[in-house]
């Protein structure tokens, strides 16, 4: 039976970079998180019948919020839900299965590499039919319908046993419970030579990956130590907890520690990895060798030919504005196109769905491609292992002849998290209002050419989304660019990406601080961080 539940807005239901992020008690509040599927729904149009997948990265929360979602989307229409077993599904997986599928769209439950538990965060975003994540027109439909929400539709339904697989009855629909990986395994098998990587880990080669207590767990295990026969115990914290064993599900240089020390150690395995909460994003390590996540976009784009996938080549590049530079010179190298987006996933779906762009990546540990509508933590994994298996090189080895070749883009991003938001508003507006003032500028020996507030123009939709972080860009390619998060959900986080290049031959050591020191120094005190957020250093440091 369908009941309509009277209901009233809630005044803080706007989606941010990736989806709605809250504190979990603030989805736990009564109606909160059926009046923002409700709102989901009343976006869209013509799903009568159809089928919506549904997973969830696994944390606290996720099993009511998913037997809620699967009752009110049932109520509203839809004929077929789809639900990884146990409520679980990985983000690249969902887009996996939108597309495999063809299903009208999906939901996620996730706060991707946020605390969990109930202290921790929860999240939810619609995926449209193509995979990804909603675009704006939509995102800013659903918020525009939070504000005026009187109702929602539901069941009156007990719960789904969501452990059990199969198909079985509800309302006038049905539920189908489905093994999370199949489907993502097989699409990795079209992409990936699944021998040549068995090859590798037969001749001996070693790897570590941490799943980070999270989703990429039962994909990993499944694959890497299942199909490519990778020693047992090569996966670590591959059981997914609904706290994440109450750490950071975050893989950076300060959340996965102690990976990076194992790799710098004379105990190093080859090759190590991790994913985040909802397994889209990858921390790339070779033994003694760090590679950012742009450089990693760039090293990928420069060698993915080595993969069947990508055997044809590559349409186009796409990188987040904040990523660094380096990926922009393997597209000219490449002699094709290179796309600069806002922050966040959503910005790449159109250039993929046009053709324009096969691989995407963002600096915060992003990497994809056209396979889906979603950054793919495994799937980068897959593709280095790929580099590595045919190039027979240490990672040390590729990255020092992709620096030789194309120059180094010496990166770092400076995190000054939860910090007072009306603060971090003013230093945004003060940078804002000193744009025009600045070009021609001379910071010591830092001169500046540009500078700018990043606005994006679609090239295949025409939207125009302005106002995306505050650019500095100085002489000889070096930038500090300023930007308020927007997945976040205590006060304001201010995200500071610095960025020097260094062309071939140049050398300026190993150390990214040391070689970005005086552009460090600097965009501390133009922005007068210390004064508008009180915070002498950042919180974290990637
Ligand atoms: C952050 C990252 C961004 C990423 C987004 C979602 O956004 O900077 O690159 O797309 O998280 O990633 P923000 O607005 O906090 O800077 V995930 O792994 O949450 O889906
Ligand atoms: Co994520």
């Amino acid at each position: 039976m369908i009941l309509t539940v009277a209901t009233q807005p809630f005044a803080d239901q706007k989606p941010g970079t990736s989806g709605l992020r809250k504190k979990t008690t603030v989805f736990q509040q009564p109606n909160y998180v059926e009046n923002f599927l409700q709102s989901i729904f009343d976006s869209l149009e013509n799903f009568a019948g159809k089928t919506l997948v549904i997973g969830g990265d696994g944390r606290f929360f996720n099993r009511e919020a998913i037997q809620k979602a699967i009752r009110i989307a049932l109520a509203n229409g839809f004929g077929r839900i789809v639900v990884g077993r146990g409520g679980l599904m990985s983000t690249p997986a969902v887009s996996a299965l939108i597309r495999a599928r063809q299903t009208f769209g999906g939901i996620i439950f996730s706060a991707s590499h946020n605390l969990g538990g109930p202290n921790g965060d929860f999240g939810v975003k619609y995926n449209i039919g193509n995979g990804g994540p909603a675009p704006e027109k939509i995102t800013d439909a659903i918020y525009a319908r939070t504000m005026t929400i009187a109702a929602y539709k539901t069941l009156d339904a007990p719960d789904i046993d969501l452990d059990a697989l199969g198909v079985v009855a509800l309302g006038a629909g049905s539920v189908e419970i489905v093994d999370p990986v199949a489907n993502y395994s097989a699409l990795m098998k079209t992409l990936f030579d699944f021998d040549a990587l068995r090859g590798l880990f037969a001749s001996g080669f070693t790897m570590r990956f941490d799943a980070m207590h999270a989703i990429t767990g039962p994909y990993a295990h499944a694959i890497l130590e299942g199909e490519l026969g990778a020693a047992p115990g090569t996966v670590v914290n591959g059981t997914p907890l609904p706290d994440f064993g109450g750490h950071h599900p975050d893989p950076n240089l300060t959340y996965a520690k102690d990976l990076y020390d194992l790799l710098m150690s004379p105990q190093a395995p080859d090759f190590g990895a991790a994913s985040d909460g909802d397994g889209d994003r990858n921390l790339i390590i070779g033994r003694g060798q760090f590679i950012t996540p742009s450089d990693s976009l760039a090293m990928l784009a420069a060698n993915a030919t080595l993969a069947p996938g990508y055997a044809k080549g590559l349409a186009g590049i796409a990188r987040s504005m904040p990523t660094s530079a380096a990926a922009d010179r393997v597209a000219a190298k490449l002699g094709v196109k290179a796309y600069e987006t806002p922050t966040g996933w959503k910005f790449f779906g159109n250039l993929l769905d046009a053709g324009l762009a096969t691989i995407c990546g963002e600096e915060s540990a992003g990497t994809g491609s056209n396979h889906v509508r979603e950054k793919d933590g495994l799937w980068a994994v897959l593709l280095w292992l790929t580099i590595l298996a045919s190039r027979r090189q240490s990672v040390a080895e590729i990255a020092r002849q992709h620096w030789a070749t194309y120059g180094r883009n010496y990166y770092t991003r400076h995190d000054f998290e939860e910090v007072d938001l009306a603060g971090a508003t003013a230093l945004m507006d003060a940078l804002r209002a000193r744009l025009a003032s600045l070009p021609g500028q001379s910071f010591g020996a830092l001169k500046v050419e540009a500078a700018d507030d990043f606005a994006y123009h679609d090239p295949v939709d025409n939207s125009d989304t302005p106002a995306q972080g505050v650019r500095v860009m100085f002489e000889g390619g070096s930038r500090i660019v300023y930007r308020l998060s927007g997945t976040g959900t205590v006060g304001a986080t201010l995200r500071v990406y610095i960025e020097r290049y260094d062309p071939p031959g140049g050398d300026l050591g190993e150390e990214a601080q040391a070689a970005l020191a005086d552009l460090i120094a600097l965009s501390r005190s133009l922005a007068e961080i210390e004064k508008r957020t009180g915070r002498k250093e950042p919180s974290v440091v990637t």
